[in-house]
């Protein structure tokens, strides 16, 4: 790859070690059917880690980004407890938000910011603004520290920008790359943005799952990442696909370079991909249900360009187990008509039983060598990194965890041990601010 030359990098959530199911979120069907159930923190981070694996061996680059620490100190002294004491003052004035605060829902890179490569900006760099995630308090607890792990690790401000979250209210509630997609002949030429939104800024819903996403988040987010506005578009999704349980966009389409794969229902206007200039893939009811698409979870699967130009579908499993997704997919492998060339399915079942699908777990960036060059850190991936990563999950994380192991002690301390070593594995010293908890 020469200096020039970009590609689209995926920056997998590394799984942190308090990976639990607690039902955090209202309108994720997944997520509230396995409340109160037993994850395995260990298998999730292994699941993750062999995803990234496949991509790497598949000929995409691919890069991880940390976990935060948990619970985060900032959060706890902002809540008034004492971050030195752990869960213990929590324990007593608020137990309840004991998993709130332990989520470790950073995981679904996603989330975690909106993306604009430097081919598509004013002043030439790669701009990167952190979610502020209002719409559930758990993952309103991410922003901070998603701005700290990303500036530290896109750390050149020759090169990138790493904007401040937007401020934490209703009208600008935004959930980051889930609800944006980039319209675009190859990676590396300037692409056409595609925001999509729940609500207008001001709207109130009443009834219906939460509309996590507004009109007004994707207007600044493209105002202050300088884009043309020319190129972009703001659709709306549809607000029957949220209240089957499409609580992010990306839960029913995905798009790569120039193909936009989407169910039918995705978006409220019939029409909106009519100006994009993309080749549209449309996936009827009668072909698969909608019901079928958010249970298995079929347009959230990776759609990525192979070194050979062909595209494969990373799909999960459960694509595998449904009918319609099966048959779905079988036919367009076969089909000319059909940009999905192959498909790699991948058992992500830990993430998945808390609604988070192979593409919830990235955070494409679109990157240049010189930016490439430019990341601090060993972000990024290889089968060496890969191997180390692997060892380090089995020596810190458990096999299992409850509801009730969250308020043990014994994990926080764990978490530390796990988090100190990660710093020196990914040569990023200095990320976690672990004297707080009084380590
Ligand atoms: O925000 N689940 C996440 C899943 C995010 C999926 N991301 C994308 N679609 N891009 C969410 O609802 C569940 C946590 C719990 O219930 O313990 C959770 O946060």
């Amino acid at each position: 790859m020469t200096e020039q030359e970009a590609v689209e990098v995926n920056f997998d959530g590394l799984v942190g070690p308090t990976h639990n199911y607690a039902g955090l979120s209202l309108g994720n069907q997944a997520s509230q059917q396995n409340a109160g159930g037993t994850s395995s923190p260990r298998t999730a981070a292994l699941q993750g880690l062999a995803k990234m694996r496949r991509l790497h061996s598949l000929g995409v680059a691919q890069a991880v980004l940390p976990p935060p620490l948990r619970p985060d100190p900032s959060v706890l002294r902002s809540l008034g407890f004492d971050p030195a004491r752990g869960l213990t003052e929590v324990a007593a004035v608020a137990p309840q938000l004991i998993p709130t605060l332990m989520s470790a829902s950073s995981m679904w890179a996603a989330n975690a910011a909106t993306v604009s490569p430097s081919a598509d900006t004013a002043d030439g760099k790669l701009h990167l603004t952190p979610a502020n995630l209002v719409s559930t308090v758990h993952r309103a607890l991410e922003p901070n520290a998603t701005h700290h792990i990303l500036r530290s690790i896109f750390a050149s401000e020759e090169r990138f920008q790493v904007h401040r979250p937007l401020p934490s209210a209703a009208a600008f509630a935004d959930e980051g790359a889930a609800n944006h997609g980039r319209v675009t002949n190859s990676h590396g030429e300037p692409g056409i943005h595609v925001f999509v939104y729940g609500r207008e800024a001001h709207e109130v819903v009443t009834d219906g799952y939460p509309r996590r996403q507004s009109r007004l988040a994707g207007e600044l987010i493209a105002g202050s990442h300088g884009l043309d506005p020319r190129r972009v578009r703001h659709v709306r999704q549809s607000p029957t696909a949220i209240d089957a349980g499409a609580f992010h966009n990306d839960v029913v389409s995905v798009i790569n370079e120039r193909v936009l794969f989407t169910h039918e229902s995705a978006f409220a206007d019939p029409e909106a991909a009519a100006d994009l200039d993309a080749r549209v893939v449309v996936v009827k009811e009668t072909e698969v249900p909608l019901r079928d698409a958010i249970s298995s979870y079929l347009f959230n699967s990776q759609l990525v360009t192979l070194p050979d130009g062909t595209m494969t579908l990373v799909a999960p499993i459960e694509t595998e187990e449904t009918n319609s997704t099966r048959n779905y997919l079988a036919a367009a492998i076969v089909d000319p008509a059909n940009p999905i060339d192959s498909v790699e399915t991948m058992d992500l079942r830990e993430s998945m039983r808390n609604g988070g699908g192979p593409a919830c777990l990235r955070l494409r960036v679109v990157m240049t060598g010189a930016e490439r060059s430019a990341l601090r850190g060993r972000v990024m991936m290889d089968d060496g990194m890969l191997d180390r990563l692997e060892t380090w999950v089995d020596t810190h994380y458990r096999s299992e965890l409850r509801a009730e192991d969250l308020n043990d002690p014994a994990l926080i301390i764990e978490v530390a041990d796990a988090l100190r070593d990660l710093e020196q594995l990914l040569d990023l010293p200095g990320l976690y601010n672990l004297a707080d908890l009084g380590f």
